[in-house]
This record gives structure tokens, C-alpha cells and sequence, in this order.
């Protein structure tokens, strides 16, 4: 018998965008771009209808403007895709209970081991893409292969609407020919690395032995090696905890006014912190991120002696942060996120920190009052300055 696990990856085609057309059918077979609409926003998604102006997530909407002006633009309603998301996931729980959601539209299954009860895997697959259009008259693009990382990748080659099934046998040639970009974790510092050593695709990472990506990268470089060869052993994690929470804004005008950009760190890690006391989580590192005017982005991050969910924390965290940066040009965006964590616990500690007793409190009292009359009922100050200057 094959020792070859079977994984499903199933993604939703133009997710946020479909559920519209469904919703409004006027809007099908139209271009339809969801995101932040005003001409500072950020394109969520857009239909195939809009791609094929050259439309993408993550363009900037004035971008999008320009190459669709006569696409139907739209803010898009999160708590209806949140609702579907859920759905869909109930659907996919009727064929196996070991499902992993991986974002709002895709989530990865286990299929191995269900041939008797189920039927061949492919079927299996034509079975769920008919499942969702008849309950949600959406389509996805479905992955088969041995792992999760070339079910995903399975999953993005005949979208939209499509089947892809990597055979265990044929890995092998499959890898031979993938670019490198398509690895998990190869940004753009790798591929250029890569390239350096005229290495582009994964056949050649695989010319060189596992030892010598070892010594040349470390840890990362053995499983860049394993990568290419299309070996990946993580197992799916049903019930997968978030990892980070953040939130972020985009200002109305840039700025490089320390006190604005604090004000705005302010409001977020009430945002953040608020969020973290909910699912009773608490986390040691508190990265700051930051988009200047040219879009260059960057991140920095500072580790925390003890995991913290204290708005008052997470503010002074990111705004050391923030000092210790130079503004020589102007911020469009910033934003807090708090990751690593760990479950709750009250531990003492042989040093003060900077959330005594009083902040605790304080926390908990602002949770309460929003909680019961909705988070504008209490501002701190500083954040109330920002209506003015959004
Ligand atoms: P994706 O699955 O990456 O994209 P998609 O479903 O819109 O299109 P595709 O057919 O290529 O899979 O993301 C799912 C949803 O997540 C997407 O509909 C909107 C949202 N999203 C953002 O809000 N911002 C982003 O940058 C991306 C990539 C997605
Ligand atoms: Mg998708």
C-alpha cells in the first residue's frame, strides 16, 4: 500500500468579489473591484472580469481606476464572506474531520485513507466543487497532491473554476521545472540570492546537495532543499489558532508628525489589545509597521519579557519603536500587530513592568464599556484628536 499522504488544498475563485455577484446577480459577468475605494485605497480583490484589465489584489485603487474606470467598485461587506467562509468550511467538515481553514477562502483536508469510504480522491474533489456552486453558486480551485505545499500550489494552476492532481510519481519532474518564486518563504532577497548563482528554478536547487545549502543558509537552506524537491512533512492543524493580531490605517493625508502617527498607535492598540483580552491571549512581540509615501514598507519588532495583552504595553512597545526610526519622508499607513503567543497566565515576575495593577484595571473597565455601548463610547483623548486630522 502507498505511504503517499493525500491533502486537498481548495481555494475560492475571486472570493469577496463572487460572493457580490451572487449577491447582486446585475453584477455578473461584469468587473467588479472590492477594497478600499476611495483613491488611497488598497484593491482587496477583483473579478476575472476586472484581471483582465490588469486589475490585482493589493494594487492601489487609483491604479485600478485608471486601467477599470468602468468597473462597478465596491467596499465590500466582511461579515458576509466571514458567513460564507464558515459555510463552506461546514460543507468541506462532511467529507473529513481533519479540515484546516487557512484564510477566509481556502482551507486544506485530508484525504488520505478515505479511497473505501469515499471514492477516488479527484472525485472526492468534483463532488465538494459541486457541493459549493449548488448551496453558494460560488466556484473554487481545488489541489490534490502528497503535501500541503504542492497541494496549494496544485490548487493555483488551473484557476479559475479548475482540478489540478499532482501524482506522487510524477513530483519529481513537477519540481524539475517550478520557478523558485513559487517556494513558501522565497521573497524577493532569496530570489535574487538565487539568481546570483544562476538558480532559478527548483531542478537546480536540487543539483546541489542538502549539506550544501547547509552550510551556505543553515537551517533555512536545508529545508529550501527539501522544498524543492517537493518534500513537505507538516501535518494540517484542524482547529489552527490565530498567530497574530494587528490592525492598521491608512491616513487620509501622509504625514510625518510623530505625535499623529502616535496618536494612530494609540487608537490601534486599543484596537489590538482589546481584541487579545477577548480571546484571552497574550503575546511577546509587538511589531511596528510602517509604509512611507513611495510604498516602501518596513517592520520592526521588539520582544517582550513577558507576554502581554495591556493596551498600555503594546503603545509604549510600538512607539519606542517609532522613535527610534528616522521619518526623512512622509507616512502613509502604520500599524500594530502582536504575535507569539501565549495562553493566558498570571505569572509574577521578579521585575515591574509597565502594566501594574492600575492599567490592568483600566483595561478592564474600557473592555466592559465598550463591550455594552460599542467602542465609541470611550476615547482616550489623543485618539479623539485623530477625527480632526483623518
Ligand atoms: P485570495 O484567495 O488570495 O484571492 P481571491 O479569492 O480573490 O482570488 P483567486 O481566485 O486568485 O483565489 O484571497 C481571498 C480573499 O481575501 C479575496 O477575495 C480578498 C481578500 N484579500 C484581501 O483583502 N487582500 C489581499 O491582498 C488578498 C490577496 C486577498
Ligand atoms: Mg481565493
Amino acid at each position: 500500500m502507498s505511504s503517499a499522504r493525500s491533502i486537498l488544498h481548495l481555494d475560492m475563485d475571486a472570493f469577496f468579489a463572487s460572493v457580490e455577484q451572487v449577491d447582486q446577480p446585475e453584477l455578473q459577468g461584469k468587473p467588479v473591484i472590492v477594497g478600499g475605494i476611495s483613491d488611497r485605497g488598497v484593491v482587496s480583490t477583483a473579478s476575472y472580469e476586472a484581471r483582465r484589465f490588469g486589475v490585482h489584489s493589493a494594487m492601489s485603487m487609483a491604479v485600478a481606476r485608471k486601467l477599470c474606470p468602468h468597473a462597478i467598485f465596491l467596499s465590500g461587506r466582511h461579515r458576509r464572506y466571514g458567513q460564507i467562509s464558515r459555510q463552506i468550511m461546514h460543507t468541506l467538515h462532511r467529507y473529513s474531520p481533519v479540515v484546516e481553514k487557512a484564510s477566509i477562502d481556502e482551507a486544506y483536508m485530508d484525504l488520505t485513507g478515505t479511497g473505501r469510504l469515499l471514492g477516488p480522491a479527484p472525485n472526492v474533489a468534483l463532488e465538494i466543487k459541486k457541493q459549493i456552486f449548488t448551496e453558494h453558486g460560488l466556484t473554487c480551485s481545488i489541489g490534490l497532491a502528497p503535501n500541503k505545499f504542492l497541494a496549494k500550489i496544485a490548487s493555483d494552476l488551473d484557476k479559475p473554476d479548475g482540478l489540478r492532481v499532482i501524482p506522487p510519481e510524477t513530483v519529481p519532474e513537477f519540481m524539475a521545472a517550478l520557478p523558485v518564486t513559487r517556494l513558501p518563504g522565497v521573497g524577493a532577497k532569496t530570489v535574487a540570492r538565487l539568481k546570483e548563482l544562476g538558480i532559478t528554478l527548483c531542478g537546480h536547487i536540487s543539483q546541489y546537495s542538502s549539506e550544501f545549502w547547509e552550510a551556505k543558509w543553515g537551517q533555512r537552506g536545508r529545508s529550501l532543499y527539501a522544498l524543492a524537491q517537493g518534500i513537505d512533512h507538516s501535518p494540517l492543524m484542524p482547529r489552527r489558532k490565530a498567530k497574530s493580531c494587528g490592525a492598521e490605517d491608512t491616513f487620509a493625508k501622509d504625514t510625518a508628525d510623530r505625535e499623529i502617527i502616535k496618536a494612530w498607535l494609540l487608537h490601534q492598540s486599543e484596537e489590538v489589545g482589546r481584541a487579545l483580552r477577548r480571546i484571552k491571549c497574550q503575546g511577546r512581540t509587538v511589531t511596528l509597521k510602517i509604509k512611507f509615501n513611495d510604498f516602501q514598507t518596513i517592520t520592526r519588532n521588539a520582544t517582550l519579557t513577558r507576554p502581554t495583552s495591556c493596551t498600555q504595553t503594546i503603545y509604549h512597545t510600538a512607539c519606542s519603536l517609532l522613535d527610534k526610526l528616522s521619518l526623512s519622508r512622509s507616512v502613509r499607513l502604520c500599524g500594530i500587530s502582536v504575535s507569539q503567543f501565549q495562553a493566558r497566565q498570571a505569572q509574577l515576575s521578579l521585575f515591574p513592568e509597565r502594566n501594574p495593577a492600575s492599567t490592568r484595571d483600566l483595561d478592564r473597565i474600557v473592555d466592559a464599556i465598550t463591550a455594552k455601548y460599542g467602542q465609541q463610547a470611550l476615547v482616550r483623548g489623543a485618539v479623539l484628536d485623530l477625527k480632526d486630522k483623518k
